[in-house]
This record gives structure tokens, sequence and C-alpha cells, in this order.
């Protein structure tokens, strides 16, 4: 029996501009995830740049860290066996012409840099990401 596991990840601000929150958050309990703690916040410049650290010598990186503080994004924890790998699954391709019919990505994603939701890549990137951006008492 596989252990339960938490992912923190993202509603980007085009697909929470585009109007899709409500959708993805629904996916999100459909496919069995136990949310932890979720708000909407608008992510400063500042955290952008600390969040994509990884990415800072990468050609996108000024303009993905100006989109992800161009408008408000909701910020989740979540839970489920497997919870890393089922929820890349259900997000798709980084790029959406890649991404697989049905999966987040392909359905609201605007572009590759503006590609609607985000998901840690590991088990210990989920945690040190949801302590990122959330406090103890903000998880149930
Ligand atoms: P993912 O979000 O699928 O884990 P990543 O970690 O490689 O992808 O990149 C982080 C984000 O950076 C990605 O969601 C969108 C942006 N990005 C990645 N590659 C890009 C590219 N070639 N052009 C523009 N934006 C890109
Ligand atoms: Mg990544």
């Amino acid at each position: 029996m596989s252990k339960k596991e938490i992912t923190f990840i993202m509603v980007k601000p085009d697909a929470v501009s585009d109007g899709h929150s409500g959708a993805i958050l629904k996916r999100i309990e459909e496919e069995g995830f136990k949310i932890k703690g979720v708000k909407m916040i608008r992510i400063s410049l500042e955290q952008a740049k600390k969040f994509y650290e990884v990415h800072s010598a990468r050609p996108f990186y000024g303009e993905l860290t100006e989109f992800m503080a161009s408008g408000p994004s909701v910020v989740a924890c979540l839970e489920r066996e497997n919870a890393v790998a089922h929820w890349r699954k259900v997000i798709g391709a980084t790029d959406p012409a890649e991404a697989e019919a049905n999966t987040i990505r392909k359905l609201y994603a605007r572009s590759k840099g503006e590609n609607a939701v985000h998901g840690s890549d590991s088990p210990e990137n989920g945690v040190i990401e949801t302590a990122f951006f959330f406090s103890g008492s903000e998880l149930v």
C-alpha cells in the first residue's frame, strides 16, 4: 500500500483571469485529492523570483516571473497517494501543444509560458514549496 503524499499546486494568473479556477478545483476533488490548504494570493515579483530560482539562468526567467506576479493565483497543498506523480499526469506536458487530451494544460493553458497550473516535481519539493506559501496553521 503506498503512503499518502503532499504536493504543492498553483492555478496561475492566466487560468484565474480566464475564469477556470472553479473548474480546476472541481477537477482536484474529482481526482481524489484532499485539499489541505488553499488561498488566493497575488504573488510578488520577489516571491516569483525566489520560487523559480532554479530557472534563473534560463532565457524565459524574466517573462515567467513577471507573468506570475501579473495577477492573482490560487495556491494549494493537496494530499493523495502518489500526489506528485498523479497531479503531473492530470496537468499534462509543460507545453499545452504537447499535452494529452483532457489534461488541465490541454484544456485551459494559453501557451507554454502561460500554462494554467504548477505542480511540484518531487515529494521533497512538494513539502518545500508548500512551506514557501503556507504556515502550519493554514493547513488542515
Ligand atoms: P513545469 O511547470 O511543467 O514543471 P518547468 O519546471 O520546466 O515546467 O518550467 C517552469 C515554468 O517555466 C513552466 O511551467 C513555464 C515556464 N517555461 C518553461 N519552459 C519555457 C519555455 N521554453 N518558454 C517559456 N516559458 C517556459
Ligand atoms: Mg517544474
